[in-house]
């Protein structure tokens, strides 16, 4: 499948948390960029980007420009975290952060409404007391490291709860992690994907499986899906 590739454009300039004028990173300094779909409710794409110590939230792409790029953060949490996903987690509407520490952890935050209702106000994932919790929630308590989970991939419910799911990659292969809404993340012993592995509905409920790379090495970039791995 070819993909039409086109580059996306930046502004030079964007504001911190308290309104300053701060300078937006050169995109080869990105560590991860996590294309949310629109989770602001302005039917317009959000990204969200870390690059070193910082944590961007780049909204409302026009095709031409972003509405707004805000620094969330900038200090020593960022450089030890990767992101996993921003979509609503909570089942209240309103995209959440999904993100992993490097030690090994998961951990939501979850976003609160702007002020007119209609989507997420971003500054609201800019820190743990900002968020709705006013506190990050352990989503998994381990078997989160790089080493243990290489890579992962944030995908829509396949599980039919309406909490979004994401496919693995273990060090023993490709597993899906079911969505538990607040109360955290199982991966599950099957199925696996990895060699020797298969889809086909596995896990009993009949939904796409075979949306997992059966090769974590070469797809999903085939089918132009995002791809996130760590740093
Ligand atoms: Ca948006
Ligand atoms: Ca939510």
């Amino acid at each position: 499948m070819a993909c039409a590739r086109l580059p996306i454009l930046l502004p030079a300039k964007g504001t911190d948390t308290s309104g300053s004028s701060v300078d937006v990173p050169a995109p080869s300094a990105f560590d991860q960029i996590l294309s949310a779909g629109d989770v602001t409710g302005d039917d317009r794409p959000d990204l969200f980007v870390t690059a070193g110590t910082q944590f961007w939230a780049f909204t409302g792409y026009t095709g031409a420009s972003f509405s707004s790029a805000r620094l969330l953060n900038d200090g020593t949490a960022w450089p030890s975290r990767d992101l996993v996903s921003v979509s609503d987690i909570t089942g209240d509407g309103i995209a959440d952060l999904l993100y992993r520490s490097t030690s090994g952890r998961a951990l939501l935050r979850q976003g609160k409404a702007d002020s007119a209702g209609k989507g997420l106000d971003v500054l609201s994932l800019a820190t743990a007391a900002a968020s709705s919790a006013d506190k990050d929630t352990e989503y998994a308590a381990s078997g989160w490291s790089p080493t243990d989970m290489p890579r992962m991939l944030a995908i829509p419910d396949v599980t039919a709860d309406g909490i979004p799911d994401i496919w693995a990659h273990m060090k023993t292969g490709v597993r899906l992690g079911r969505g538990a809404g607040g109360g955290g993340l199982t991966v599950s012993p099957s199925p696996s994907l990895g060699p020797g592995g298969g889809g086909g509905g596995g896990g009993g409920d009949q939904k796409p499986d075979s949306r997992a790379p059966a090769d974590p090495s070469v797809s999903p970039s085939t089918s132009c899906a995002p791809r996130f791995a760590p740093r």
